[in-house]
């Protein structure tokens, strides 16, 4: 027997589930149709100038110093170097969006990021050439290692942002990752504690269009990557990665939110690896020489100089004055890169563990006994 057919037993009418709605109103999250763009629209002229022949400085700075590390490969003064020409504004203006007390974790392509925020460029060269672990003090300098495993620089900015605000400390972490270090799990699971922790860290997102010779259309099937944001509860935007003052914009605004206590962003910037993947890298073997061409009409270089010669902002001198502080920088580079540093093997067992481990100790006593023979051979 059911219960509609007990004696007198009313007809069942099951009462539906309230209304569905999401537990917030996803609209906000959701990343404007169009990049965000500041050069050749009306926001340009309030854009002040000093900003504008600051980053003008930088990017010229930071152009001279990708073709002076990718000159140094060939020579063979540097073991590898993933070039990021093209992509000079985003990585300056990562460097400026952050106060000094702020961390900046960057991947192995980000070295210009961490010049920028004023590393010494030979540092900041130190782990591509394979001398020394990181080459500088993270904690000093407030730059994690540059990071080759793919996004695995992510999480670890979230766990510096959130200890820092369980602290009480007033710093905010950026954490920078290309189109292809989206697909990784670290990603994940970094922007969902972010979020859920509301953690003061900005992810930003580099698309320059490859992850090696995989094009973005191979990557993802997502809208954007900008829209990856909603899913974890985070505000995503897309701006034009290759204008730098929008760029700086952007990151300021979102660094600031950080700072509210107000939790992460997610940022896009659209730009063009205008290099091969590395120099050990050969791209015409996978991308056409007309999309690099019709990429270096939008060069982050030339669209601030169209912007600053309307303004009547760059003389002659001016761009001088940059060109000669470019130079400088790539003569000391070069200088300083050439002269062979004096590596101790042992050091190979330092930072390893905080305590050593006995193989490890095994293994350090063996190298030193084999070097003090070396010695008393000589
Ligand atoms: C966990 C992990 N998997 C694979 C690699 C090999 N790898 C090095 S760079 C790269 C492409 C990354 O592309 P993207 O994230 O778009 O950064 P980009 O090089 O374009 O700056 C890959 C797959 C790696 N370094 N780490
Ligand atoms: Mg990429």
């Amino acid at each position: 027997m059911t219960v509609q057919e007990l004696p007198g037993a009313v007809a069942y009418r099951p009462t539906p589930p309230p209304a569905w709605k999401p537990r917030i109103d996803p609209t906000p999250l959701l990343p404007d149709p169009e990049p965000y763009r500041v050069l050749g629209t009306d926001a340009a002229a309030s854009v002040a100038p000093e900003l504008l022949l600051k980053l003008y400085a930088q990017l010229v700075r930071g152009r001279r110093y990708n073709t002076q590390a990718t000159a140094l490969t060939k020579q063979g003064r540097l073991a590898v170097y993933p070039s990021s020409t093209g992509q000079e504004a985003c990585e300056v203006a990562a460097a400026l969006a952050l106060e000094e007390r702020d961390w900046l974790f960057p991947s192995y392509r980000d070295t210009l990021a961490a010049v920028a925020r004023g590393l010494d460029p030979v540092a900041a060269l130190t782990l591509l050439r394979g001398d020394w672990h990181t080459g500088y003090d993270p904690r000093e300098h407030r730059i994690a290692p540059l990071c080759t495993p793919l996004a695995t620089q992510l999480p670890h900015a979230v766990g510096l942002a959130h200890a820092a605000r369980l602290k009480g400390d007033d710093v905010v972490a950026l954490a920078m990752v290309g189109d292809g270090g989206t697909s990784e799990g670290d990603f994940h699971e970094a922007l969902n504690f972010a979020a859920v922790w509301r953690a003061p860290v900005v992810f930003l997102v580099q698309n320059n269009g490859f992850a090696i010779s995989v094009p973005l259309a191979k990557q993802t099937a997502a809208p954007s990557l900008a829209h990856k944001a909603v899913g974890y509860g985070m505000p995503g935007r897309l701006v034009d990665g290759n204008d730098a003052p929008a760029v700086h914009q952007v990151l300021t605004e979102a660094v600031s939110r950080a700072r509210r206590g107000e939790g992460p962003t997610l940022i896009e910037a659209i730009t063009y690896r205008i290099d091969a993947h590395t120099n050990a890298d050969d791209a015409t073997r996978y991308r056409v020489a007309s999309e690099i061409e019709a990429w270096r009409e939008h060069d982050p270089i030339r669209l601030l100089e169209q912007e600053l010669t309307g303004r009547g902002l760059l003389d002659d001198d001016t761009k001088q004055a940059a060109t000669d502080a470019a130079e400088a920088m790539a003569a000391d580079l070069r200088q300083r890169m050439n002269a062979d540093p004096v590596l101790d093997p042992m050091d190979l067992f330092a930072h390893v563990y905080a305590e050593r481990s006995s193989q490890l100790q095994e293994q350090a006593d063996q190298l030193r006994a084999e070097l003090d023979a070396e010695g008393e051979e000589r």
